[in-house]
Order: structure tokens, then sequence, then C-alpha cells
């Protein structure tokens, strides 16, 4: 679409942001064409970096005057299609939107641009005195625009929900061209629509966003990890609702199971953690302003008395425990591509999802290979699946449609992207999708803006 285009596009996309901030290098552009895990690939014809709001409005104004598609890309961590130019789009990249405008340490709030990276937002949290409540293994890649615009979840999610949550205000560049801006940081503030709400987890379908308030929460004082190893997945499962139920200040509850382990530790070249080998581990990290350990023990030994356990206390021993879990995403990578299924399960039926997907993916794919881990205090498993081709989508659809048959989510944390987009039927009534058909027209009605994602 651009290549024929090109020379009047080009020119106005370089007055839009300067001519340094259009690449059009084939090298840099084959690299921010494909996501993380392979499965995605597309082609661009151009990328820009626009460095302020008013850049970003001008190039909204470039796109829809020339009806260009844009996809907006943060640290391109996204694992469902949704940051990549799948169908040649210009890719907007924030990287230059990295500036860390204020960070109000009596009211603990911090303001930033879309492209700081969720690395550098913790640091000028702590610096503060403060933390933020959203943590990812990608967070040296992953931006704070990227995770506004999936609503990312992670690994705090049961103690301090997702990004939504965190939000108090947005600044953006709609389809329409306007520009919004409420970043007053107001904790309390319901004069009218829910702007920051609405465009956060609408995966740049609706604009672009360019700066953030988000709330921070308090830093506790001391941590401790318990990685416990537990002889069955519904024990893990069941161990992982008790904690939340008696545990304070828990932060995180993860579930992985015996064959990524051996994935990660034959990565890696890591020790056994436990002197057992259980089928299922819980990773457990609690945080509080006194010494959780033996309130950490204490509960442990209530409900999952004698169970094989290594507790850590000191950063380095706790960063290790967390290797075995926050290693799987790479150690998958390294076999293959994989379809990645990110699905919430009622917590009924968790357990026996987990033991029974794997039969499901091989009546479909024999010979393909099951990797299930995930957040599961929030019923969101991780189905990877590996040994299938990239493009046969038989393994997705069979996983997602048992997962709706099961009351579940086809998408917890991730995002519909261009991954999802033939079942978000089928998980979503006509009504909610006549809805998010009015929502798209009205806001980005020349289709700008991400068009061939989740809609
Ligand atoms: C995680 O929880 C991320 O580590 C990535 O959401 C999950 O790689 C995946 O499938
Ligand atoms: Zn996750």
């Amino acid at each position: 679409m651009i290549d024929a285009l090109a020379a009047t596009v080009l020119t106005r996309l370089r007055d839009a942001v300067g001519e340094r901030h259009v690449v059009v290098d084939p090298q840099v552009l084959a690299g921010r064409s494909r996501d993380f895990t392979g499965r995605y690939v597309g082609t661009a014809a151009a990328l820009v970096r626009p460095g302020s709001t008013a850049e970003v409005a001008a190039l909204v104004a470039v796109a829809r005057a020339e009806g260009i598609a844009l996809v907006t890309q943060g640290g391109n961590t996204g694992l469902v299609g949704g940051s990549v130019p799948l169908h040649g789009e210009v890719i907007v990249s924030t990287e230059r939107l990295d500036a860390i405008d204020e960070v109000d340490g009596r009211a603990g709030r911090i303001t930033a641009g879309a492209g700081v990276t969720i690395a550098r937002l913790h640091d000028a949290a702590l610096g503060a005195g403060w933390a933020y409540g959203i943590d990812l293994a990608s967070r040296d890649s992953a931006t704070l625009g990227g995770t506004i615009a999936t609503n990312a979840g992670g690994l705090r999610f049961v103690r301090h929900g997702g990004t939504r949550q965190q939000l108090l205000g947005i600044e953006a560049v709609l389809g329409t061209g306007a520009i919004v801006s409420r970043l007053g940081g107001l904790a309390k503030d319901n004069t009218g629509y829910d702007l920051a709400g609405l465009l956060c987890g609408s995966e740049g379908t609706l604009g672009i966003v360019t700066r953030a308030c988000v709330r921070l929460v308090p830093e506790p004082e001391c941590r401790a990890v318990a990685l416990v190893g537990c002889v069955t997945v519904e024990a893990a499962v069941e161990l992982g609702l008790a904690l939340r139920r008696i545990v304070e200040g828990l932060e995180a509850v993860e579930l992985f199971l015996d064959t990524g382990m051996a994935l990660v530790r034959e990565r890696f070249g890591l020790p056994a953690p436990l002197k057992s080998s259980p089928r299922a581990y819980l990773l457990v990290e609690v945080a509080t302003n006194v010494d959780p350990t033996t309130s950490l023990a204490a509960a442990l030994e209530a409900v999952a008395a004698g169970a094989d356990t290594a507790v850590a206390v000191d950063p380095g021993r706790r960063a290790e425990l967390w290797r075995y879990r926050e290693g799987h995403t790479e150690a998958i990578n390294g076999i293959g591509v994989p379809h990645k299924l990110d699905v919430t399960l009622p917590d009924g039926v968790l357990a026996s999802f987990v033991d029974e997907i794997e039969a499901v993916v091989t009546t479909v794919v024999p010979g393909a290979s099951v990797w299930c881990f995930g957040h599961v205090a929030d019923g969101n498993i991780h189905v990877n699946v590996t040994g299938v081709d990239p493009h046969d989508d038989r393994v997705d659809d069979v996983v997602l449609r048992h997962v709706i048959s099961l009351g579940g989510s086809i998408s917890a944390e991730h995002g519909i992207g261009t991954a999802k987009l033939p079942w978000l039927a089928a998980a979503r009534a006509p009504g909610d999708l006549a809805a998010f058909r009015a929502i798209k027209s009205a806001l980005d009605p020349d289709r700008v803006c991400n068009p061939h994602v989740l809609s």
C-alpha cells in the first residue's frame, strides 16, 4: 500500500516527525516486523518515531489523509500478533516518548511517556519510596504504553490488580485526530466516561497512548519466596487458593509443571531446587513490613504440611527461585515457534483443565508438546504448544473452544491481537461485538489505528 504512495507519503511522514525519525532501512524494519516468538512476521515500508504528543497527532492526520494504517509498537513483547505490521502497516514506535515527567512521592504517583519501560518505572517508583504494582518477566523491554494498550496483568495481579487498576489518567491521540489529556492524577474522578479505562486494553485500535499517570503502591520492607513441590496439579491449585485466603501480603502465586521445570533447567543449566521431583510447583511470594518467613512457613504447614519446599529471603536467592518460572517463555521459544494460548478458567475446573489439555491437543496434532504455567491465583494459565506448524490453527481452535465450553476466557492478559480474532465471536455476545464496532467507528472512523486487530 505504502509502496505506491512512497514519495508523497514519506515526505508527509518526515514533515510530521522529522527526517531522522522516519526509518526505511530494510534491516531495521525486518527486525521490528516480527514478534518475539517468530510466529507473527509482517512487512513495513517505514517505522516512525514521534517525539511528542503533537507529533503523534500530526502522524495520525497524515494517516487519515493518505489512508495509511498504523500499528503502534512499544517493546514489541506482545504475544498475540497485535504490535507487528502483518498487513503492511506503518510502525509507530513509542521509543522517543520516554520521559518520566513527574514522580510525586507525596501522593504516590508517576506521570511518564508511553515508551518508558516497566523496569525504569520501577526504579523511579523505588527512588521515591514506592513501588509500581505491575511487574512482568519482560520488564526490561515492555513499556508503559504497551502495557496500557494490552491492560497487562503480570505477576502481582493477585495483590494489585491489572494495569487498568493503576491508571489515574492518560494522554492519547484518538483515531479521530483528537488529543485527549487528563493527567491531573485525581484518585476519584467520575466526570463522565472513563476514557483511560477504555483505551486501556484497546490494543492500539482506538488511538495511540502517549503519556499516562499511574498510581504507586507501598513497597513493603521484607520479602520471602517459597517454591513448593506438589504431588498433583490439583494439590497445587488448592494450595494456591488456600494461601490467598490465609496469607497476608501475598504478592504472587505461580504454577508450573515438572515438564517445564526440566526444560528450563536444561536450557539455563540450573540445579534442581528441591529434593523431590514433584508433578507441579507453586511459587509464592509474600511482601510485608515484618519478616514474613515465619508466618509463611506456618501457613504452608497448615495447608501443605510436609511438602518439599525451598524458601528464599535474600534478593539473589529469591531471583534464583523466580528463574525457574520466568525462564519458561525463553526456554519454550528455544525449542520452536510456540502457539501461545493465554486463558482463564473458573477455579473449579482449573486443575482438571491443566491435567487434560495435552490429550485435547494431541487428538488434533499427535506429537505436539504442551507446556502449562501461569498465574494460578488469578485462574490464568498460559498454554504453550510446540511441535505444531506456526500457521496450523487447529490447536488454537481446539484449546480455545474447550476453554469457552468451560466458562473461561480466551484472553486472560495478552489480548486478542490477530491471534485470537477468529474466536472472538464465539467468546463474546453479539451485543458486546456490536458495542465494540460502535466504539471503534466513533473513535477511529477511518480505521487508521491497528485496523486488523480486535475487529
Ligand atoms: C508470563 O506470564 C507472560 O510469563 C508470558 O505472560 C507467557 O510466554 C507466555 O506464554
Ligand atoms: Zn503471564
